[in-house]
């Protein structure tokens, strides 16, 4: 793999300085993360760079006696230094549309808006809702929250008005800001009035005082008198200069909500000062940063690796990040590859679902774009498989470039397993090498730890900078969640196998997560979703392999009464009550769903059963009605 290892140019850092950085990160991790955290521009530097502690009530605190404000480094220290530097380069989904704001431009539309939050009461940790597509505006937004001290808090545009009126409520956002109609290619999302409609679910419940209003497609949308206002007519009303709040490194940065096993979304905190820095760290030393750089990651803002890699890592380093709204193949394959070609793409990030459904085209659309400027390839969100990754090393990167799987999770803040660029050869397929300073272990189910090659549950033994700090409201849960299964340890949800020299192969979520081509989707909240309809008595939602997203979602359903029940009910409660990316691959409705005699539901058969899978369907004598399970093999049969 020699070649998809040395970068063209050579990388910044060599292997054995890398290897001196993980050695040093762990015998001395006080000083390599002060040392680390120097890479940001602190109004107080911390003395202190950790004081977590994973046992009892579980306290993950980084720099706790340091402020810096995000922006300031994201912004005002690049202003100083490099005004007319290329911050974003902006491209619209239609032809023709595209913005390049330097440093300075940026700086003056983030303090714009800023000076818009002050006025409307924004005050230092109040929660400000971005549901936002792709357009500069969302990038603006989470700085000017952070310039003013505000938290914030981006939702995914797939959200249905009850999964935001959920999020909404739990944050207590003070103000929103919402596109007036969303474009994905062909389609068109009502932002403004699924918010309308969100915010009239939350009832008494509602803190939100303003909604600030995007125009993405100039679309008329209905305005709440005193309520609503419009985006441009308010920024124009401000001055481009807004002093950063003081923060401390504890103060919470955004909350992110993700899944887990349970219904209840959990809102994750980030913290200012160890998260930043981890951001910073990892963007540098994972794709091997170089201040030419055009560094494109594909992710959604409202996914955490659009706000780290998107945002935060990349212009903490005063690098120039490339966003585009358009879809991959709308309104024909290769856009993503002409975006390349057109703004010289240096380091392209996304995810392998994106990747694989490139193979499944004509080769000849890959194959006849230059693709020339690509130096370093990265994918994240599922596990990529080797035929896949050769496929990006050799017709994406041409043979010439470096290709990072990157393992992480929104509680990791960023890459915490990788090939680091130019640093670490890479294995296809295998997440690879723990980053400087992750203490990476595999425990088995006992809670003992597996030494050498073997596999396990993927925990971390100690704590780094970008480690979430809670879960908002409910830092309980936040420690039952991941500090109870390995107790010592955060417990990733993952399992995975490791190779004698050290190498990982994450091998999947061991809990009730499905991940559909990289979207986290809980098959709880599935569940509650599809209980709210009357007609259903119960139902289990399970994962299955899937050629083109990775996993999909199917749906056992036990109805009130066989024969009327419609399964497209199923689609609708799902849609109403998750979202429609949530909507499930296939609907078996049944009598009954394998259970124990103590009345679990036994998951394992229903995922085995859903995936064709019938071998070693193990021991059914426990079950408290074993006939169900050829009953199941024969509703699956008949709609193969
Ligand atoms: C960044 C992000 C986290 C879960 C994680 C794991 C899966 C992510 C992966 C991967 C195999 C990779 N995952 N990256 N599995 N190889 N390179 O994806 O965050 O949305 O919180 O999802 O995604 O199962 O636990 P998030």
């Amino acid at each position: 793999m020699s070649d998809a290892f040395v970068t063209p140019g050579g990388a910044t850092l060599s292997a054995g300085q890398y290897d001196g950085m993980v050695r040093e990160a762990h015998t001395n991790p006080e000083v390599f993360w002060l040392q680390q955290a120097r890479r940001l521009t602190w109004q107080t530097p911390p003395t202190q760079a950790s004081r977590s502690d994973f046992t009892q009530d579980v306290r993950i605190e980084w720099y706790a006696d340091g402020f810096l404000n995000a922006s300031e480094n994201c912004l005002d220290r690049h202003v100083r230094t490099q005004p007319e530097k290329t911050a974003l380069i902006w491209e619209g989904q239609e032809a023709g549309q595209r913005e390049v704001l330097s440093y300075r431009h940026l700086y003056e539309r983030v303090c714009r808006l800023a000076n818009v939050l002050r006025r409307l009461g924004v005050k230092k940790g109040d929660c400000v809702a971005i549901h936002l597509p792709m357009v500069a505006e969302g990038i603006i937004a989470m700085l000017a929250c952070a310039r003013v001290g505000a938290v914030h808090v981006v939702l995914f545009g797939g959200f249905s008005a009850e999964g935001l009126a959920e999020r909404l409520t739990d944050s207590a956002a003070v103000v929103v800001l919402t596109a007036d109609v969303a474009r994905r290619g062909g389609k068109r999302i009502p932002s403004k009035t699924t918010m309308d409609e969100a915010i009239a679910r939350c009832g008494a419940a509602s803190a939100v005082r303003h909604v600030l209003v995007v125009p993405v497609t100039g679309a008329d949308v209905p305005m709440q008198p005193g309520r609503d206002l419009r985006y441009a007519e308010e920024v124009a009303k401000e001055a481009a200069d807004c002093p950063a709040e003081r923060m401390n490194a504890l103060d919470p940065l955004f909350l992110l909500y993700t899944s887990g096993s349970t219904g209840r979304p959990k809102g994750l905190v980030h913290g200012t000062g160890g998260y930043l820095t981890w951001a910073a760290f990892t963007h540098a030393v994972v794709f091997d940063y170089k201040p030419d750089d055009i560094f494109w990651c594909t992710a959604d803002v409202s996914w955490i690796t659009g706000h780290t890699y998107v945002v935060y890592g990349p212009l903490a380093n005063g690098a120039t990040i490339m966003v585009y709204e358009g879809l991959p193949s709308w309104p024909e394959p290769g856009q993503w590859w002409d975006v390349i070609d057109r703004n010289g793409v240096t380091v392209f990030y996304t995810s392998p679902t994106v990747v694989r459904a490139a193979m499944r085209e004509d080769e000849a659309v890959v194959r006849s774009r230059s693709l020339k400027s690509l130096r370093i390839l990265g994918t994240v969100g599922e596990p990529i498989s080797p035929e896949a990754w050769h496929w990006f090393h050799d017709e994406v990167g041409k043979g010439h470039c470096a290709v990072v799987d990157t393992w992480w999770q929104t509680e990791t803040g960023g890459v915490m397993i990788t090939a680091a660029a130019g640093c670490v050869v890479p294995r296809p397929g295998a997440a690879a090498r723990p980053l400087p300073g992750v203490e990476a272990v595999l425990l088995d189910t006992q809670g003992k730890e597996v030494t050498g090659a073997g596999e396990g549950l993927l925990c971390m033994a100690q704590s780094w900078p970008g480690q979430a700090m809670s879960i908002w409201g409910d830092h309980d849960r936040f420690r039952q969640t991941y500090f109870t299964t390995c107790p010592g340890h955060y417990f990733t949800g993952d399992g995975a196998r490791r190779e004698e020299d050290g190498y990982y192969w994450i091998t999947g979520r061991v809990d009730d997560v499905v991940n559909v081509s990289g979207h986290r989707i809980g098959t709880a909240e599935i569940e509650d979703a599809i209980a709210t309809d009357h007609e259903v008595v119960e139902s289990a939602a399970v994962g299955i392999p899937h050629d083109l997203k990775g996993q999909g979602l199917v749906v056992f359903v036990v109805p009130r009464e066989q024969g009327v029940f419609h399964p497209s009910a199923v689609n609708t409660a799902v849609a109403a009550g998750v979202g429609r990316y949530a909507v499930p691959e296939k609907i078996y409705v049944v009598r009954d769903l394998p259970k124990t005699r103590s009345g679990k539901i036994v998951r394992r058969l229903l995922r085995k059963i859903a995936a064709h899978d019938l071998e070693g369907l193990g021991d059914l004598s426990t079950l408290a009605d074993p006939d169900i399970v050829d009953e199941l093999i024969a509703t699956v049969k008949a709609q193969e």
